[in-house]
């Protein structure tokens, strides 16, 4: 990056606004080469500011300046400056109505940030700084404001016109276009405003709140996705009912919509009243959709609903309490996700996600705090660890003040800032007001980066059967971070002796077989009276921190915890103990021909046992992923890392052959498809069977996988045939994979969202000669740089999920991301730092990979005009640490 560097935003220097907006009125007139926005803001300075010589100063970014006014009066050019994405008034009065006119051109605007096109309609995206793109306006969270908002557009093309809020008026104009007006009655902060303009469908439904009222639900979408949205209504009902029912959250205006949008940079956004969704969100049908995007539907659906009270009804002050709503409305999701189905396996899914993924982050050049201190460029901190991690905060203070206590807690959150925007501390503060209790010392998991380690050790006396846990807790340096202070961790603690689950107390406490342990120093014991044997410790139940633990555990109390623990996620994570240990001594080079004795007799036990749960089976039968283990070596070695995981799998499935192909068979669907979770489970386990197999490369296999191919009546196992077919199969071209990679390319050629499908399989099929698939495949016609499903399904899927090919010991996977990144920099900048990631933890791999992924990281540095996106991401990962 030449130009100026960006600049630094830190906590430390929020200022509260000089002037406050009360109303906004804006008017669109849509057009096909440039849009007018017209503004009328009702202005005032903030009595809570005592500066009252300050002059006004508003961003506004790319906006061409028309006119602008104030009371009335025109401004002469003299009067104001419009420069760095700023518009400065030296001089106004306490209170006045300031009146602009800018024109944009929302069909050049590739950075999906602002107002811009998706497929012909006019969308929006305004979190976090998008809405300065659209017109001038104090753009940030804590000036809240009455919207109302005209748009004017032909209606040839734009019959809907949408948003937020409720709609009060509607016209003709007579020159063929129409105008529509909505009012929203809640103040809001820019970053929750949406329009969208287009030729769209709608499936439409109602809910009854539980004070009576009718909310009109609508989910908009292309005619042709109209059989689409049933699912995602659903899930809206159900989410409605639930916050009314878990939390007492009722919904507040009289009509709730959502819109599908083909070119979106994440997932969807929760503006009020008018969601916009990433297609690929919201657009299920069992035809296009597997199982586990129906799962992420019903939460992201759940998830944007209930920032309706936590985001929207009250928000951030600023963008480093960006957890404040993320945080709590991820937790909250993934409550709603457990109460709604398997809950044992939606808790493995997210810690697999913590500890690949947020662990990561927090041990490389990006760590933040969950309430990070400073950013350049704060798209760049919607990350897991202030979703997932920030969401974990919030597990652990219910974990410590009890579910009842913190619904009251989160009752008076909700009474207390209703209308406001504020910080974590605020949410913190509500927890022990309601709870009596000092978190004083967890505070500093909000500031505090980096993932603790907990070491616990053990001794027993038989003598007096008592039995003694020592755990010490430390936390590794983080960028700008040196030194960490102990913190306040819960340990959910059983103990399991030979026969099951052992009752104990502590503290003089009454005698459970379950304890919540609290942590505070670096070093504590804690000591268990009236033990009749050595107990094997279930520690962490239910992860009840996110942390790394160590405990010298034999594989006998591993075996043991898997079968006698009666919390299921511990069970899961005594198995995945004793595959790591399996694959790390593989790693090293320790690892038999054959499968591990151990685990393939516990995998056989488990496939065996038709009793047991299938979603909990196959979650077992899932060895630690790659990331996982890489990110638990000291250095990474990700060819040798990926070798050794493959060939346990290789092993195991030559083992257990007969037991997996009669687990398959047991499985084969016996109903019509439902999307419930003794569906799902059984689809799972039949198809993590089919996995193992495929990687046999047998006629008898292939022949399996090509029947389920052809046969599927729903893409989970379709697309899980395919997927055996093009990256389980040793040869795919023998097994017959571009056959049916063919096949299903002229069958959903049409379909945007399985299209994105089959360029991930391909992208994932692990080989070093996948790079030259995956670069022919940027010629199809169907790829687009300028969608961001697409460039995550091909490119994404190839740098992150593809070891052998990313990491080919030649460099040239890196290389290709760092063209890649610089093609789609200036377009994207937003998708292009996203795809970085894995090139950020350089310094943690080998000397020959870290070297390439250095050198692709400087020549991104060097390039003219780098993005400050993209500048963040490049210049923190060079950055030499502890400098
Ligand atoms: N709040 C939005 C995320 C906006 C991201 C902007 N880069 C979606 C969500 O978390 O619900
Ligand atoms: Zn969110």
């Amino acid at each position: 990056m030449k130009d100026a560097q960006p600049r630094v935003t830190r906590l430390s220097e929020y200022r509260p606004p000089d002037f406050l907006v009360d109303t906004v009125e804006l008017r669109f007139e849509l057009g096909d080469t440039s849009t007018l926005v017209r503004s009328r803001l009702a202005l005032r300075r903030n009595p809570a500011v005592d500066n009252l010589d300050a002059g006004l100063q508003l961003n506004g970014q790319g906006l061409v300046l028309e006119s602008l006014s104030i009371d009335g009066r025109r401004l002469q050019p003299g009067e104001f400056r419009h420069e760095d994405d700023l518009l400065r008034i030296a001089s106004v009065p306490a209170q006045f109505v300031l009146e602009s006119e800018v024109r944009i051109e929302p069909h050049k605007n590739t950075a999906l940030e602002g107002l811009y096109r998706s497929r012909g309609m006019f969308c929006t995206q305004c979190e976090p700084e998008g809405f300065r793109r659209i017109t001038f306006f104090p753009d940030r969270p804590d000036v809240l404001a009455r919207f109302t908002t005209e748009i004017v557009a032909p209606r040839e093309g734009f019959p809907v016109l949408l948003s937020n809020g409720n709609e009060t008026a509607r016209g003709e104009l007579p020159d063929g276009r129409h105008w529509v007006r909505w009012e929203d009655p809640f103040p809001k902060p820019s970053y929750l405003f949406a329009l969208v303009a287009g030729d769209l469908a709608s499936l439409d439904d109602s809910f009854v709140t539980r004070s009576g009222r009718e909310v009109a639900l609508r989910i908009f979408v292309e005619a042709k996705d109209l059989d689409k949205c049933a699912f995602g209504m659903e899930a809206l009902k159900q989410s409605m009912r639930w916050d009314e029912e878990v939390y007492g959250r009722e919904y507040d205006l009289d009509i709730f919509m959502i819109v599908a949008v083909d070119d979106f940079n994440m997932g969807a956004m929760e503006n009020k009243g008018l969601n916009v969704f990433n297609t690929s969100c919201v657009l299920a049908h069992q035809d296009i959709t597997t199982d586990a995007g129906f799962l992420r539907i019903a939460g992201i659906v759940a998830h944007e609903y209930f920032h309706n009270w936590s985001g929207n009804r009250v928000t951030c002050r600023d963008w480093f309490q960006l957890s404040l709503k993320e945080g709590f409305t991820v937790f909250r999701d993934a409550q709603f996700s457990a109460d709604t189905g398997a809950s044992v396996v939606r808790r493995i899914e997210n810690v697999a996600l913590l500890r690949t993924a947020q662990f990561a982050e927090d041990g490389g050049p990006m760590a933040h705090p969950v309430r990070p201190d400073s950013y350049l460029e704060i798209n760049n901190f919607y990350t897991l660890t202030v979703y997932e991690k920030g969401a974990e905060l919030v597990r652990m203070i219910r974990e410590l003040i009890g579910a009842d206590t913190f619904r009251r807690g989160s009752d008076l959150y909700f009474e207390r800032h209703d209308g406001q925007a504020v910080t974590t501390e605020d949410f913190v503060r509500a927890m022990e007001d309601a709870s009596g209790r000092d978190l004083g010392q967890f505070r500093l998991w909000y500031t505090q980066a980096g993932t603790p380690h907990l070491a616990f050790r053990d001794d027993y006396d038989p003598s007096t059967g008592s039995y003694r846990l020592h755990v010490s807790q430390s936390c590794p340096p983080t960028p700008g971070q040196p030194y960490k202070a102990p913190m306040h961790i819960p340990v959910r603690l059983g103990l399991v002796g030979s026969a099951g689950e052992i009752s104990f107390a502590s503290g003089g406490g009454v005698p459970a077989t379950e304890q919540v342990l609290e942590l505070t120093q670096a070093e504590s014991t804690f000591v268990f009276h009236g033990i009749p044997e050595r107990p094997v410790p279930s520690l962490l139940r239910g992860f009840s921190a996110p942390v790394k633990s160590s405990f010298d555990y034999s594989s006998s109390d591993l075996e043991r915890l898997m079968r006698l623990d009666s919390d299921g996620f511990a069970r899961w994570d005594a198995g995945q103990t004793l595959a790591l240990r399996v694959l790390q001594a593989r790693v090293a080079g320790q690892g038999a021909a054959g499968a591990d004795a151990g685990l393939e007799g516990a995998f056989r036990a488990l496939l065996r046992d038709e009793a047991a749960d299938p979603a909990t089976v196959a979650q077992m039968l899932v060895l630690p992923a790659e990331t996982y283990l890489g990110e638990l070596a000291e250095l990474i070695d990700p060819l040798a890392i990926h070798a050794a995981r493959q060939a346990e799998r290789r092993a195991l499935a030559a083992s257990l052959r007969s037991e997996l192909l009669a687990c398959y068979r047991r499985l084969a669907p016996d109903a019509d498809y439902r999307v419930d979770p003794d569906q799902v489970g059984r689809r799972s386990l039949r198809n993590a069977c089919l996995h193992y197999l495929s990687l046999l490369g047998d006629d008898e296999c292939r022949a399996l996988a090509r029947e389920q191919y052809l046969t599927a009546v729903n893409m989970t196992d379709r697309l899980a045939a395919l997927t055996a077919l093009v990256q389980g199969d040793p040869d795919p071209a023998a097994g017959g994979a571009p056959a049916i990679l063919r096949d299903f390319e002229q069958r959903w050629r049409k379909e945007a969202l399985a299209l994105n499908l089959w360029f991930s399989v391909q992208a994932q099929r692990p080989h070093a000669d996948t790079l030259d698939d995956v670069r022919a495949l940027l010629s199809h016609p169907d790829f687009e740089l300028r969608n961001p499903n697409r460039v995550r399904a091909l490119i994404g899927a190839f740098c992150s999920a593809n070891a052998p090919g990313f990491h080919r010991v030649d460099g040239a996977g890196y290389r290709f991301l760092g063209e890649q990144v610089a093609l789609l920099d200036p377009m994207n900048p937003q998708v292009a730092a996203r795809l970085l990631a894995p090139l950020t933890r350089w310094r943690r791999h080998a000397p020959l990979h870290a070297e390439a992924m250095r050198s692709t990281l400087e020549s991104l540095r060097d390039l003219p005009a780098l993005s400050p996106d993209c500048f963040e991401v490049v210049s923190k990962s060079l950055a030499v640490p502890g400098a």
